[in-house]
């Protein structure tokens, strides 16, 4: 007979995963927030957490938690929604699982199993944050940190990020191909898969690291060729989008969700990180490349675009919101899936008409104090001739 408590737990998830998501009364004109997470470890089902066999497990004891559900590639497949979830255990390992709702915005609930990457590289660790890509040669890309312990120093912590990268076309049956190399860049994360061909190969953007943690020398996102993705190897990197001195990317600028092909450029939502006496802070925000030339950027709104807020502030790692997917529907409604504070999965609507007005029309940083404020006095003194004239 099954443990009484199995059936408790199992309406409590079940009203978990049937809660309707509202928006919240934020307001930026920009986007929505919503009130509710779209994924949390209290959805992951209960088959992967705990041994319902009694006579194994008479206590009806979680055996293999799950500490959290984070940063997750978005696709859009035959109308349905679709998260590669990052999921991590108590066993502070990430591993992948797909999680599918008809709307985006509520009703995700994960598939039987998790997805089990093949074993190809006995080294690595751990993986985590996909990116996935529906690229033009018919196949869905997922590029991924691989983590490895660095055995060439005398470290218990050093780890060596790489990007492994695997292929599906029905996100069911996962094909693993070597992992990335970058011959000028020690270490790899955030690494993106562009979803054209350029000059007829495939490209990258990446993020050049010199260590595990700090990126060092490596001075943004940077952005790579490759003819063969099965052994890809990009040669040579040149920078894209440049951390800046005083700005939201001063520590960290790292790649996000596959870019969003528009009329008016690619538009790529990424993330910046900045130090504080608190620690790293990472905002989620945006920028455009030329559609000829997608490693050039040519609109660079002011600031950040996603900020940790309420609740999400407080979680494993605080202060943090990370995306790695956005979609955007056949009705051109664009749904930016972030995670807050390493710990659980939001999402935030808008539509591609107005996410191309903040790209393209927003004002760029100006750099110094004195200048942003002019900037703000431009647009109070504009507002305020347009208050008088329309009394
Ligand atoms: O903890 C915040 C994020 O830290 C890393 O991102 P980055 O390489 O930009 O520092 C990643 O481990 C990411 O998963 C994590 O959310």
């Amino acid at each position: 007979m099954m443990h009484e408590r199995y059936y408790v737990e199992l309406e409590k998830q079940k009203k978990l995963l049937e809660r309707k998501n509202v928006k919240s009364d934020f307001y930026n004109g920009v986007f929505d927030r919503y009130e509710y997470p779209v994924l949390t470890r209290d959805m992951i089902p209960l088959t992967w957490r705990y041994d319902l066999n009694p006579e194994t497990n008479p206590y009806f004891m979680e055996r293999l938690g799950i500490n959290a559900v984070m940063n997750s590639g978005a696709i859009e497949l035959n109308g349905k929604y679709y998260l590669v979830a990052r999921i991590e255990g108590n066993d502070r390992k990430s591993f992948f699982g797909v999680a599918e709702s008809d709307n985006g915005i509520d009703g995700f609930h994960f598939w039987d199993y998790p997805i089990l990457l093949d074993d190809v590289c006995p080294e690595e660790t751990n993986v985590y944050d996909m990116r996935l890509t529906k690229h033009e040669d018919g196949y869905i890309y997922g590029v991924f940190c691989s983590e490895s312990k660095d055995t060439s120093v005398n470290d218990l912590s050093a780890a060596v990020a790489a990007a492994g990268i695997v292929r599906t076309k029905d996100l069911k049956n996962w094909e693993r191909l070597d992992n990335l190399v970058t011959l000028n860049s020690p270490q790899q994360r955030n690494v993106v898969l562009h979803p054209e061909f350029v000059d007829g190969k495939y490209a990258f953007y990446t993020r050049p690291m010199d260590d595990f943690i700090e990126t060092g020398s490596g001075g943004g996102i940077g952005f790579g060729l490759c003819d063969d993705i099965t052994h890809a190897v990009i040669d040579e990197e040149k920078m894209t989008s440049l951390r800046k001195y005083h700005t939201i990317t001063e520590a960290k600028n790292g790649a996000g969700a596959t870019p969003i092909k528009t009329d008016k450029g690619w538009i790529h939502i990424a993330h910046g990180v900045r130090n504080t006496a608190a620690g790293l802070r990472y905002v989620i925000y945006a920028f455009a490349t030329d559609l000829n030339d997608p490693s050039k950027v040519i609109a660079e709104p002011s600031g950040l675009l996603i900020g940790p807020r309420g609740e999400e502030r407080v979680g494993d790692v605080s202060n943090v919101v990370f995306t790695n997917g956005a979609i955007v529907n056949e009705n051109n409604e664009v749904f930016i899936y972030y995670a807050s504070s390493d710990t659980r999965m939001h999402v935030a609507t808008t539509t591609l008409d107005r996410l191309i007005d903040y790209v393209f029309n927003t004002p760029s940083d100006p750099g110094r104090s004195v200048e942003c404020v002019a900037q703000r006095c431009d647009l109070i003194r504009k507002n305020l001739e347009f208050l008088e004239k329309n009394k």
